[in-house]
């Protein structure tokens, strides 16, 4: 599983339920929460046996998009997800086969199922090449499966333990990459790059004392900034560099906030508050090079904008990521309404 979704959505659901604020706070915060114990990621070949649904007579997928519902509980346990279950898992499974005809992606889902599932992917072969218990809360998903043309893989609709159910399967390429490379013109972000040691007092949000922010002004045409992230050591603990930016509008406004990150990226819109209670307009992640956007109507006020690696460890400092701000039109000046006035006294 991808521990950093299934962090993000259990991010979410702490948000949705409004608990209080220490529960929320480590999900912006520049220090690696610890360490949680992760089930294995060993692979462990397919295990085999008499009758049902196989590779051999797999359902075929001849194009993408793809979608199919089914129902696993009449097949047969005909394979193993090693990584939804420790031990004997024999969970009814359905297989799918798809031959690309040029290198690719994919992204597999099976949210929207009704039971505990599991999604693997095989290819070329028996080679374990993808596997997820547990992406949209016990449902399954596999991201950026990298496929190669001529090759057939086979994607194995299964569940945990013993469930079956009725199950949802999309099969979808993924995005075109997106180029943190920056514009002309751009705003230049001009926070150092990080390094082991760093103390973020330039633009670190909440997670600097006192929190401060990089304030971005209107503009008809958009904002756009390039700007760097990454992770280093702080006195023995992981953290990431953490950008916050600030900005207000005067009227309710419909914005769209869009970052790619050269790395897996995490970003939110965030409604200001002194006190650094944080409550999300908007929350999404990223993979590296994949655009990801925040689109809200936003009543007026001032927000921040938080971009972040989505990882504590483990990505270069001086990372690029660039993102766009839609939206954050100027201030009218009170022009229309005085005309306004005047218009309704002509027509009175
Ligand atoms: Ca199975
Ligand atoms: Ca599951
Ligand atoms: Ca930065
Ligand atoms: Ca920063």
């Amino acid at each position: 599983m991808r521990l950093r979704s299934l962090s993000l959505m259990s991010f979410a659901v702490v948000l949705a339920a409004g608990s209080a604020f220490a529960d929320r706070q480590p999900n912006f915060s520049n220090v690696a929460p610890k360490k949680k114990d992760t089930k294995p990621s060993v692979l462990t070949p397919p295990r085999t046996q008499v009758g049902g649904e196989t590779f051999a007579t797999a359902v075929p997928v001849a194009t993408l998009p793809f979608f199919d519902t089914g129902n696993t509980c009449g097949y047969a346990d005909d394979y193993y997800p090693s990584c939804a279950f420790i031990g004997n898992s024999t969970a009814p499974d359905v297989v799918y086969s798809y031959t690309p005809t040029a290198d690719g992606c994919v992204n597999v889902s099976l949210c929207g199922s009704s039971y505990d599932t599991a999604i693997h992917v095989y290819g070329p072969g028996p080679t374990m090449i993808a596997c997820n218990d547990d992406f949209c809360a016990l449902q399954s998903t596999v991201e950026n499966v990298a496929l190669v043309g001529g090759t057939t893989y086979y994607f194995v609709v299964d569940g945990y333990a013993t469930d079956c159910g009725d199950y949802q399967i999309e099969i979808t390429a993924c995005p075109a990459p997106c180029s943190a490379a920056c514009p002309p013109g751009a705003i230049l972000e001009g926070e150092p790059t990080c390094a082991n040691e760093y103390d973020d007092q330039y633009n670190g949000g909440c997670n600097s004392t006192p929190p401060v922010f990089t304030d971005l002004e209107c503009n008809e045409l958009g904002v756009t900034v390039c700007g760097t992230y990454g992770t280093f050591s702080f006195q023995g603990l992981d953290y990431r560099d953490t950008d916050w930016y600030r900005f207000t509008i005067d009227t309710a406004k419909n914005i769209t906030y869009c970052v790619c990150g050269s790395q897996a990226s995490l970003i939110a819109i965030v409604n200001e508050d002194p006190a650094c209670n944080i409550a999300t307009q908007c929350i999404e992640s990223s993979n590296a090079g994949q655009e990801v956007c925040c689109n809200v109507v936003l009543a007026p006020g001032t927000y921040w904008l938080f971009v972040a690696t989505d990882d504590f460890f483990g990505v270069p400092c001086g990372s690029p990521y660039t993102f766009t701000l839609q939206g954050l039109t100027c201030p009218s000046v009170n022009v229309e309404s005085t005309s306004w006035s005047k218009m309704k006294n002509v027509y009175r």
